[in-house]
């Protein structure tokens, strides 16, 4: 499943506390608390989403050992480094923002482990009295914290449902993107990558998007990074300039940015009109005044192309 938001805690590791032990001729000889682990989080540009974070969940670095004898110093804890995807977002409980991860091996310290506590042999000079004297080590921060994604991506892929988007992101990345004869059989934001270029696959589209009909426009925050909008329209269709339209309009009504991006229209489905019926259908497009490119997912020649003309058109921007 999907998730772009989860709620966990973060614990540091506590310090070790001072060890109280006597050496030759009772010399006090107690070593100090190790230093408990720190929490990181962690950029990692192999995770699309939250989904292998578990809400709820304690994420804690190691507590430290404590003090030995001979003035050892307690071992320290071992740091935690939770991976999160690239544009994590990390807030407190008061919504304050602790983090912001932009970058692949980006590496935040979120949560600082405690510290050791003394052993007897630091108070050896204050004499007999102070011979049993230590410190308690500081237990680790430990906090609730929201991580909040915002998926990047260059290009996004909308259209009406069935339009062949979700078919088209696996043929031309490493993405497994659920294909169905079904609408709206994505339902959520899905990532590929082609070489450089981030592909985002979105659910299906229709009319009255806009005001919560389908599956709504709580994906539209994952847009605002893309640079550019590949618009599908099924050849499929009776009448593919009017559901080409229809998006249009909805993303106007929709209001973000996205209507405002520069778009490509990929024509889908080339497979099921006759091949000279193609130029004329990518002819009736070309008023738009915007790349127009045509395809079927079982033309890997088409899906070569599309791969080259998508980057070129990138390469543009
Ligand atoms: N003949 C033909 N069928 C295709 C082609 N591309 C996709 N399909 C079929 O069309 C149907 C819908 O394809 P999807 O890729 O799931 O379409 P989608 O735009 O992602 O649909 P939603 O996720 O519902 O918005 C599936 O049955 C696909 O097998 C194509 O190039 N030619
Ligand atoms: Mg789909």
């Amino acid at each position: 499943m999907f998730r772009d938001r989860v709620r966990i805690q973060l614990k540091a590791g506590n310090g070790g506390s001072g060890k109280i032990s006597f050496g030759k001729d009772n010399i006090p000889m107690g070593g100090t608390g190790g230093t408990g682990g720190n929490v990181y989080l962690e950029g990692d540009n192999n995770m699309y989403d939250l989904s292998s974070i578990i809400p709820d969940h304690v994420y804690a670095a190691d507590n430290a050992e404590h003090g030995g004898v001979k003035d050892l110093t307690g071992r320290n804890g071992k740091d935690y480094i939770l991976k999160v995807p690239i544009a994590t977002n990390v807030y407190d409980e008061k919504k304050q923002l602790l983090a912001t991860i932009t970058q692949h091996g980006q590496r935040e310290l979120v949560l600082i482990g405690g510290v050791g506590g003394l052993g007897n042999h630091y108070y050896r000079a204050k004499g007999r009295n102070a011979a049993r004297e230590f410190q308690f080590g500081k237990p680790g921060d430990k906090k609730d914290v929201t991580l909040e994604l915002e998926l990047q991506s260059d290009i996004i892929f909308i259209g009406l449902p069935n339009a062949g988007k979700s078919s088209v992101l696996n043929s031309l990345t490493n993405a497994d993107a659920k294909v169905a004869a079904y609408e709206f059989s994505t339902t959520s934001p899905y990532l590929g990558r082609m070489g450089n270029v981030v592909l985002m696959d979105l659910p299906g589209l229709i009319e009255r998007t806009a005001e919560g009909k389908g599956l709504g426009t709580s994906f539209v925050k994952h847009t605002k990074a893309a640079k550019a909008v590949a618009h599908f329209v099924s050849l499929e269709s009776v009448d593919p300039l009017k559901d080409y339209e229809l998006i249009r309009r909805e993303l106007e009504a929709i209001g973000s940015d996205l209507a405002a991006k520069p778009e490509i229209i990929i024509l889908t489905k080339t497979d099921l009109i006759r091949s000279d019926e193609i130029p004329a259908k990518i002819k009736l497009f070309k008023k738009f005044k915007k790349p127009v490119a045509a395809v079927s997912a079982y033309d890997l020649d088409a899906l070569v192309n599309l791969q080259k003309t998508l980057s070129e058109f990138l390469d543009l921007l």
